[in-house]
């Protein structure tokens, strides 16, 4: 997500570290390069100028030409921009005072709306919210029945009934809600190829229906700039109240999802990342933007280690993660870890500086039978070996490539992968470090 920007910045920001003193074409250089690397992430024109404007005006006001450090300040600059651009702050859950709180999904066709319904579904239950899903797509009779195979698999109940009238499976949907008791009702509508008036006037007649504290636009990121415009018309109709980028995970630029506030003025809440139903994450613009700048997403991966597993040890892994002084019994509980929290290549990408360490070729490599053989290099160590890498010499590599069935090659790749990944979180933290005595926004 978003890979080929947080390389290219991160090269323009790695040359500019380089150079210690900067001058005004420094600068200027610089910006250059950022606005380029937007505009090639597919970035809005008019939003991409506007935000270098407004870093170039705080460029200008911190006087940084030719001060020292002058780097860290371009760096936390762009970094507040880019959280600001992305929405400051991450917006918080609507809930109705009268509940059930009812969540409106909308979208185009194919745009992942049954999908990110199933998804939203079962985060609403880890919130501890007991959530209830209404199929109000009558267009095509498999929508009703996708949306409860979907439902049976995250454990929620699924509302249905053979009817031509979206609205009033709505009403009737809320009235079974109520009478249940249950929190939430998210309401899964049908999509059509283009805005049109009677898919408007469907949508309009099932919010007036059922009042929804939500409404949510489920946007396809892999369709560019059209995604603003999509985004655009269903707000002038709708109200959204936020906005939903799907198929992240994939190959995409990515550029709508930086645009779309900017643009329209509707704040992008979670991204979908996946097809598995757990494959959705809360959009925070603060992490999202670190992570565009290659700082990683320490604590998303955080959070997603406390879902699986205790505090103490979520709270160690923090601390080798920061400090940098992990070693191969780490790596090797890590890969445990991870393999609970989700697709691999996902979380590697949240660790600061791997994405941008790892080639691109090699990231896409990623799966999780190399892994396997990594592993399996890790459990031929020694204990001792796996405690203290120094020791690893070209004999104990060639026993240790003959006992895991894999090469010296490979084994020797494992270890400088260890090495590089100690030298880049720690580089990374001290510049987290430093950051922090600029202010910091969490
Ligand atoms: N890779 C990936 N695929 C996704 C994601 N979200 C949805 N999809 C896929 O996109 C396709 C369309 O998803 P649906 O949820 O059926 O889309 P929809 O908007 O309900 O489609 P209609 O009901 O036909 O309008 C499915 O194959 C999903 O698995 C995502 O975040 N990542
Ligand atoms: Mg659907």
């Amino acid at each position: 997500m978003l890979d080929s920007l947080t390389r290219r910045l991160g090269g323009v920001f790695a040359r500019l570290r380089r150079k210690g003193r900067l001058s005004e074409d420094d600068v200027a250089e610089m910006l250059r390069e950022v606005r380029v690397a937007l505009l090639e992430a597919d970035v809005n024109f008019q939003v991409a100028k506007e935000f270098m404007a407004k870093v170039k005006e705080k460029a200008v006001g911190e006087e940084l030409y030719g001060s020292l450090n002058a780097d860290q300040t371009l760096i936390r600059i762009v970094r507040d921009e880019l959280t600001e651009l992305l929405g400051g702050e991450e917006t918080r859950f609507q809930w109705s005072p009268a509940p059930p709180t009812v969540v409106l999904m909308c979208g185009l066709q194919g745009s992942g709306k049954t999908t990110t319904c199933a998804k939203l579904a079962l985060w609403l239950q880890r919130q501890g919210k007991r959530p209830m899903l209404a199929a109000c797509d009558l267009q095509r009779p498999a929508a009703v029945h996708q949306l409860e195979v979907l439902g049976e698999q995250v454990g929620v109940p699924v509302f249905a009934e053979p009817s031509s009238d979206p609205p009033s499976v709505a009403r009737h949907a809320l009235e079974r809600c109520r009478h249940l008791m249950l929190d939430v009702l998210v309401v899964d509508t049908a999509g059509r190829l283009t805005i049109d008036e009677p898919l408007m006037a469907e949508l309009g007649a099932v919010s007036s229906a059922t009042k929804p504290s939500e409404v949510l636009l489920v946007l396809d990121s892999t369709t560019g700039q059209e995604a603003v415009n999509v985004a655009n018309a269903f707000h002038e109709r709708l109200a959204l109240t936020g906005a939903i980028f799907t198929k992240l995970d994939g190959d995409t630029r990515g550029g709508a999802v930086l645009s779309v506030r900017q643009a329209t003025g509707v704040p992008v809440r979670f991204i979908g990342i996946g097809e598995q139903v757990e494959a959705l994450d809360i959009f925070y613009p603060d992490r999202m933007a670190e992570r565009i700048l290659g700082f990683g997403d320490i604590l998303g991966i955080i959070e997603k280690a406390e879902q699986v597993i205790e505090k103490d040890q979520a709270e160690a892994l923090q601390g080798k993660l920061r400090s940098g002084g992990f070693d191969f019994d780490d790596m090797l509980s890590q890969i445990g870890m991870m393999r609970k929290m989700g697709p691999l290549k996902n979380v590697m990408k949240m660790i600061p500086g791997l994405a941008q360490a790892i080639p691109e070729e090699a990231m896409g490599a990623i799966d999780d039978r190399k892994v396997d053989r990594l592993e399996a290099i890790m459990l031929s160590m020694t204990r001792k070996e796996r405690a203290n890498p120094d020791i690893l010499n070209g004999s104990r590599r060639k026993r240790i490539a003959a006992g895991s069935g894999t090469s010296v090659e490979e084994v020797n790749n494992l270890v400088k992968q260890l090495y590089e990944m100690r030298k880049t979180m720690k580089q990374v933290g001290k510049m987290q470090r430093r950051m922090k005595k600029f202010g910091k926004r969490r």
